[in-house]
């Protein structure tokens, strides 16, 4: 990584102790299966950062002023199961600190560790998964950790609400809650669709943001894009209703596949990471201290400790 801080915010925003924000970059990208290059989407991302005004408009904030604390990146990849444990053990450690935690990918298949830990320390949790893709297969060539694979853990363990999905395998049909899902088609002629999905939205929530959701006339730095996917001002008046009305314990963004060529969709990542920070913490004071409502001990009642589990 060739950023020191995250935006290149001064330092005195940017340590692990005082910061309420960490953002953890995982370039990953082991499994995807079309075009290949996810791994270099954390370093285009906050490339793009740097270049990008801190101040937001539409809620008058400076949110980098929480504190934005960038970590090291997660670069383990010997194996899909040790880069999804790698990532659980980082978040899950951050959690506990009292962070607000983001994690930048990567392919999808970064989020099964991320969502396994959130899981562990939020009660009754939802994971709203915007993406083209439903990313139910139970297993995809040879791995329970495939990019393919991304939520199906998801949708056993925890209120899974999918939106904008276009693209899926028949398999997947037996494993999706058509009640709990949103299909693209769907929502271009559904002028209800957002009070809809925040409807069936627990209270703690952790966003998973497959960029390939925007449509690719907006968003084609991405492995497999869709043609009719979401567009900029839809998305962020969904995502600012999503965080005003339910508490979002975190989030993650993955699957940016830069371009040299075409920048715009850096800059579209890196402003739709910025616009979530800034819609969570609308109404904080630069003094006021960030209270995450992790539970140290679900432990005991987590899902996910099944000795089925062999990672
Ligand atoms: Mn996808």
């Amino acid at each position: 990584m060739t950023t020191k801080t995250y935006a290149g915010i001064p330092q005195k925003y940017a340590a692990l102790e005082t910061s309420n924000i960490v953002l953890i970059p995982v370039p990953y990208d082991g499994t995807s299966t079309w075009q290949k290059g996810a791994d270099k989407g954390p370093q285009a991302f906050l490339e793009a950062s740097e270049n990008m005004e801190l101040y937001d408009i539409e809620t008058q904030t400076e949110v980098y002023k929480q504190g934005i604390h960038l970590t090291e990146p997660i670069t383990e990849n010997s194996s899909p199961e040790a880069m999804v444990k790698a990532v659980h053990k980082r978040v899950k450690e951050l959690i506990l600190r009292n962070k607000f935690v983001t994690v930048f990918g990567g392919e999808h298949s970064i989020s099964i560790g991320t969502i396994r830990a959130f899981n562990e320390c939020f009660e009754d949790l939802t994971v709203l998964h915007i993406d083209a893709h439903a990313d139910l297969r139970k297993e995809y060539e040879g791995s329970k950790c495939n990019h393919a694979c991304a939520v199906y853990e998801a949708s056993q363990q925890t209120n899974l609400v999918q939106v904008g999905i276009r693209s899926m395998d028949v398999s997947e049909t037996t494993v999706m809650d058509e009640e709990k899902t949103w299909f693209a088609h769907d929502m271009a002629n559904d002028e209800y669709w957002m009070d809809n999905v925040i409807e069936a939205l627990g209270q703690k929530v952790f966003v998973t943001f497959d960029l390939d959701a925007f449509d690719s006339s907006i968003m084609p730095s991405t492995g497999t894009p869709e043609p009719g996917g979401l567009l900029w001002y839809e998305t962020l008046e969904f995502l600012r209703r999503v965080f005003e009305e339910r508490d979002v314990v975190g989030f993650d963004i993955v699957e940016l596949c830069p371009n040299s060529k075409e920048k715009s969709s850096d800059f579209l990542a890196a402003k739709l990471y910025y616009k979530m920070l800034s819609y969570k913490f609308e109404g904080y004071d630069e003094e006021d201290a960030f209270e995450s409502d992790f539970q140290e001990d679900k432990k005991g009642v987590s899902k996910f400790n099944d000795s089925d589990h062999d990672y």
